[in-house]
């Protein structure tokens, strides 16, 4: 251990532990803005490029993300002298920052607003010199603003340690310096896979969802058109930190009033299209387990990742399940059968809406494939911050709105599709339901949770025994690890090997979609994130039915619609297909 004083207390740390962090045992706060430390997820960002956290180490001024506690060292964190060096920071800073808080969206939860909000920041002495810089609108996903860049270099640190995508990076010297991709192309045309991950980690506004807020306004306006709306997973426990609610309370019913209270005509769940994408993956895992088809079968509900795949791994994407996302068979299904049969609208004359913990999902519903005669399945997708914003000026005060239940038939799931939210959920809601396909038995109640599969780690593996053969499954979370993976696979079919697993679980964000690109924001702090997952566990624990195949809606569209599992109708609608 290393021991120093720090405003005269006495501390003791690991070798390697910087200065920031030593303070934070002893509760001692330093100002700070660009770093950021994720441990869970192995995200690194101290690159001291803001020098907020600047404070005296032995008689030299030193950021303090950056410097090791050293043995012996007097580090003094608060003295007018440092105090005054910081604001002078911020004020340059804010002197090349756009004057617009009111109008911008991060207003509320900006890290430079709040720094300079915290050191009482009155005025900026310096009038800088302004370079007008890029903006990027080109995706249905992602909005950069490097006018409000503040070069901490965050996201940069995602994409490329955690994801591994790496798609931006420091461009240019000097005053001119931005972030930017690879010969300055439009987002849209590079590799990105629109995780939404540098959104998360952007203290500022420089980085936000395509705002589709004003197109949702507009649809609920045109009273002649009915308005479906379907909830992911993920966003029941989201969306309750945006309204001061515990991380992982649960919202659903209070979501479901206030959507209604919105105006949406028909407020369903997307978890009943998650038990329907059960019903039909674990159907194709099972036929090509038995029929010698294309193993390990890999998930595909997650946009990200499967852009990903298509962009990364194309000799790979052929082991993809065929299953659309869940929010892709939910909107068909709308579409085509419940305004047809109870509205007796035809597919152009109902709008449906879908919102998300994610900004992938806006360009998934942008994908041709996903539409039919010219009619996209989904007309809008919005994530839980979007919606938060909405019920805000809206002035609908969620924690205290009376709960509704959601409308019938396409509102009701089983406790396997609440937990396709978080990592690994996917995997375990198949297997409660494969296990029967093949065993023709059902799990008991103390056998139907795959603990093996739950928790927060970036790979998970196990094995389950299936009427006598060992299934391997893996979940992994992050695009990292989707790159772990894929790279075994690849190495394994290339030395002629058995691939190592029967089923891939991939969601490009770390942690799950209750760690979406659209969630509200956690500024690092991953408890928020384990706390969403606990919520969506809990949700299934206390559901009467916790098994796809249970749910008696879905065996009802069926019977009225669908026809077979994995049958004509249920390709039409509820399968696609890849790009490589
Ligand atoms: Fe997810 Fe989904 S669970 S991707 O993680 O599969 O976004 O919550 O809606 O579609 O259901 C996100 C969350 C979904 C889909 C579902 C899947
Ligand atoms: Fe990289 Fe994901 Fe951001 Fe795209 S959305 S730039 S892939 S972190």
């Amino acid at each position: 251990l290393i021991n120093l004083t720090i405003n005269g207390k006495a501390v003791a740390v690991e070798e390697g532990t910087n200065i920031l962090e030593a303070a934070k045992r002893v509760n001692i706060k330093i100002p700070n803005l660009c770093y950021l430390h994720i441990d869970d997820i192995g995200f690194d960002n101290s690159c001291a490029s803001c020098r907020v956290c600047l404070v005296n180490a032995d008689g030299r001024l030193v950021p303090s993300c950056a410097t090791l506690a050293k043995e012996g060292m007097k580090v003094q964190t608060n003295t007018p002298e440092i105090i005054e060096f910081r604001k002078g920071v911020v004020e340059l800073l804010l002197s090349d920052h756009p004057q617009d808080c009111y109008t911008c969206t991060k207003c509320g939860s900006c890290g430079l607003q709040d720094i300079a909000v915290q050191l009482g920041i009155k005025k900026i002495r310096f009038e800088g010199e302004r370079l007008e810089k890029s903006k990027d609108n080109s995706s249905f996903s992602i909005m950069r603003d490097n006018d409000k860049c503040i070069l901490c270099r965050r996201c940069e640190t995602m994409c490329n340690k955690v994801q591994t995508v790496g798609v931006l990076s420091g461009i240019n010297r000097g005053f001119s310096t931005e972030i930017g991709t690879f010969f300055e192309t439009d987002l849209a045309k590079t590799e990105c896979t629109f995780c939404g991950q540098c959104i998360n980690v952007c203290p500022t506004g420089a980085l936000l969802e395509k705002d589709n807020t004003d197109e949702a306004w507009e649809l609920l306006a045109q009273k002649e058109k009915p308005v479906m709306v379907q909830i992911a997973p993920a966003v029941r426990v989201g969306i309750s930190e945006e309204f001061g609610l515990k991380p992982g309370t649960i919202s659903t019913g209070k979501v479901v009033a206030a959507l209604k209270a919105l105006g949406f005509d028909y407020v369903f769940d997307t978890n009943f299209a998650a038990d329907l994408t059960i019903m039909e993956e674990a159907n194709e895992f099972v036929n090509r387990l038995t029929k010698g088809g294309d193993l390990p079968i890999m998930t595909s509900c997650c946009p990200a990742w499967v852009n990903f795949c298509e962009s990364q791994y194309p000799d790979l994407t052929k082991y993809l399940s065929t299953c659309r996302s869940p929010q892709s068979m939910f909107s068909p299904i709308a579409r085509y059968y419940f305004a047809d049969k109870v509205l007796d609208k035809k597919p152009d004359e109902v709008s449906v809406v879908s919102i998300m913990p994610c900004v992938a999902k806006k360009y998934e519903v942008k994908r041709e494939e996903l539409g039919e005669d010219g009619i996209l399945d989904t007309d809008l997708s919005l994530t839980v911050r979007e919606l938060a914003r909405m019920i805000k000026s809206a002035g609908i005060d969620l924690e205290n709105i009376e709960e509704e239940n959601f409308d019938s038939p396409l509102g009701y799931s089983t406790g396997a599709a609440d937990i396709f939210g978080v990592t690994g959920g996917v995997l375990e809601a198949a297997l409660r339901t494969a296990y029967t396909d093949v065993t023709k038995e059902e799990l008991s109640d103390d056998a139907i949770e795959f603990k093996a599969v739950r928790g927060f780690e970036g790979i998970k593996e196990a094995t389950v025994n299936v009427a006598g053969t060992d299934v391997r499954v893996v979940a992994a979370s992050s695009l990292g690890c989707a790159r772990k993976l894929m790279d075994e696979l690849r190495a394994d079919l290339a030395a002629g090997r058995e691939p190592k697993y029967h089923i891939i679980e991939i969601m490009a964000c770390p942690g799950g979609c209750v760690n979406g690109g659209g969630q509200p924001f956690t500024n690092g702090d991953y408890e928020k994130v384990k706390a969403r997952g606990a919520g969506l566990y809990t949700i299934d624990k206390n559901k009467p039915q916790r098994k796809s195949h249970e749910n008696e809606d879905i065996k009802k569209l069926y019977d009225e619609f669908l026809g077979e599992r994995g049958g004509h109708n249920a390709h039409k609608y509820l399968h696609t297909h890849y790009f490589d």
